[in-house]
């Protein structure tokens, strides 16, 4: 059996364990806990009840501004010249008999899906933007600073949050431009899931048009506990079920010579993590050098991704998840 053939098979017996529990008159919210799946998951299976198929149904997100005849000549451009501008841009299709608002509609072109979903970018070295998530105080802001070697984002030892609305900077590093986006911590006591979310979601708009990488922040200080499972997985309900193909995990507090392997591979779950993440991971410790790894390697795997990114459709879909399955 090759390995896709044990991952239809392992997501085969997942369904029938969820089914036969539904069946048993087990609420959704109730079997997403046990089985530990995303309460997200179930919302295919309330679509497939009512339509059939889990297959995306057209009608859902944005419309269109533009025809596919359009956006092929305004890829074209940006091919001829990587360059060009907006404004340039606008002049030349001034006339055109559909509206084109300048700022979005063509930015969205330069970056939407061509023939063979792949990415076009609009530059040599397009921008990398990356959204830092995790628990209240370990060390997220702090290593927004660290990526982007300045003092830029509010980080210090508290007992209390300290991060209470998310905060885009950017840096050019190596000729590419690094937008970093640090978020308020989950779990704080002072406020709801519901309302640090809320805050937490603006990130992907201030990463327009939306991030490359979500780094999941840990600390080596702090033990994988089921605290930690939980937010991971408050994370995966909010962003939804592409969550794991854009995210990495971000060790922090590492020192010379820490071996992040031996710190994760005793623990079941905390590895299991890791083999979900895409991007797989990265510890921040004191050698000048942890900066470039860590950007060669999120760069790399953005581009074995033809340049996809995380999009502001993607967490409509999630919210849209979220409402049919509560
Ligand atoms: N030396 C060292 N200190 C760190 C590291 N990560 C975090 N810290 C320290 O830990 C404390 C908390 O870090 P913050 O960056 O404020 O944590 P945060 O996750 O942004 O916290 P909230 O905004 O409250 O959610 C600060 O005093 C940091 O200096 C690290 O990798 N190395
Ligand atoms: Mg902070």
């Amino acid at each position: 059996m090759n390995m896709d053939q044990r991952k239809q098979r392992r997501e085969l017996s997942e369904e029938i364990r969820i089914i036969d529990k539904h069946g048993k008159g087990k609420g959704y919210k109730t079997i997403s806990k046990q089985l530990a799946v995303p309460v997200t998951t179930f919302a295919n299976i309330k679509k497939f009840k009512v339509h059939g198929t889990v297959a995306n149904l057209p009608g859902h997100g944005h419309k269109r501004k533009i025809d596919p005849r359009l956006n092929r000549r305004i890829v074209r451009m940006v091919e001829k010249e990587p360059r060009i501008t907006a404004k340039e841009m606008q002049a030349e299709l001034q006339g055109e008999e559909q509206d084109i608002h300048r700022d979005k509609t063509l930015k969205m072109s330069c970056f939407s899906k061509k023939e063979g979903d792949s990415l076009l970018p609009a530059e040599e070295n397009p921008e990398l933007r990356i959204v830092l998530l995790g628990m209240v105080g370990v060390g997220k802001s702090f290593s927004g600073n660290t990526i982007l070697g300045n003092d830029l984002f509010h980080s210090k030892r508290s007992l209390s949050a300290v991060t209470e609305k998310c905060q885009k900077e950017m840096r050019k590093i190596n000729n590419q431009n690094v937008v970093v986006v640090d978020t308020p911590g989950l779990l704080n006591i002072d406020q709801t899931e519901e309302e640090i979310m809320r805050e937490i979601k603006k990130s992907i708009n201030l990463a327009e048009p939306g991030p490359h990488v979500f780094l999941i922040v840990l600390s080596v200080k702090e033990r994988y506990t089921k605290k930690e499972e939980e937010m991971v997985k408050s994370i995966h309900d909010t962003f939804g079920k592409n969550t794991m193909d854009y995210t990495m995990v971000l060790f922090t507090n590492g020192e010379e010579g820490t071996k992040i392997e031996d710190f994760f591979s005793g623990n079941k779950n905390l590895h299991e993590l890791i083999k979900k993440c895409k991007y797989g991971y990265h510890l921040l410790d004191s050698r000048p050098e942890q900066v470039p790894e860590l950007l060669k390697k999120i760069t790399d795997k953005v581009q074995a991704a033809e340049g996809r990114y995380y999009t502001a459709e993607m967490l409509q879909e999630a919210e849209t998840a979220l409402k049919t399955v509560h």
